[in-house]
């Protein structure tokens, strides 16, 4: 039986989109020790304003994560930008292990560097500054310090911010950036990228340490899921109903 590596990002799991949750839950289920690692690289769900929110579907993928790592598989999550305060409690309940913001794992024997996606966005400039100071302890610290009903009540008005902020952006500027690629390349030494977030699922050239170098976009979950599937064999990406 051959080992297996999963990748996917961008469920964007929330109350409101029923359909993504069941698919992801029965995803989860289907998985055995087949799989050796599922990484999921960013923005897992939709928002996440702290590890004590028992908004649906919160309390099942904790679940259901716990019961897939007692399985066996090693669960892997790299923060998005929408579900970046997941904290210690979500992995000390599910034994899901965190990543880096750029993580770096051997898959069958090539380096390969691993990101949510949203750091190479340089073009956008404003976003970077929100990142910037979102991901600062003391606002963290401040942020989960305040009551719940608080939180969501903020995460509510940034998600309807976000929205009209991205009418206005041009596309351009919500990609990556190619200069930024490259530079996060070459910083470790990698002729692999693999990440999310732009929702814009494709396999990119670049040249990088002087060498040709390859940049995997994943998908979104929306009206399918989708899995960028590793084995010794190569890769293939496989889509869920
Ligand atoms: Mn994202």
């Amino acid at each position: 039986m051959s080992q297996h590596i999963h990748f996917i990002s961008d469920l964007h799991l929330t109350q409101e989109r029923l359909a993504n949750t069941q698919r992801f839950l029965a995803y989860l289920d289907s998985l055995d020790t087949n799989v050796s690692d599922l990484y999921i690289l960013g923005d897992l769900f939709d928002v996440w304003v702290g590890d004590d929110d028992p908004t649906p579907p919160n309390n099942d993928v904790k679940e259901r994560l716990a019961q897939l790592t007692s399985k066996g598989v090693n669960v892997h999550f790299l923060a998005g930008n929408r579900d970046f305060l997941i904290g210690q409690a979500f992995f000390d309940l599910t034994n899901v292990r965190g990543l880096e913001e750029e993580c770096l794992i051997d898959l069958f024997g090539t380096k390969t560097l691993l990101m949510h996606g949203d750091l190479l966005c340089t073009d956008d400039i404003e976003y970077q500054h929100f990142r910037q100071l979102t991901h600062s302890l003391e606002w963290q610290k401040e942020t989960l310090s305040k009551p719940l009903e608080e939180r969501l009540a903020l995460a509510q008005h940034y998600r309807q911010e976000s929205h009209l902020n991205k009418k206005e952006k041009s596309a351009s500027i919500m990609d990556v950036n190619d200069e930024a690629v490259i530079a996060v390349l070459e910083k470790h030494g990698v002729q692999r990228l693999i990440h999310g977030h732009t929702h814009r699922p494709n396999v990119h050239q670049h040249t990088a340490n002087k060498q040709v170098a390859e940049r995997i976009v994943l998908a979104e979950w929306d009206t399918c899921g989708s899995v960028l599937d590793w084995s010794e064999n190569g890769h293939e990406i496989f889509q869920l109903p």
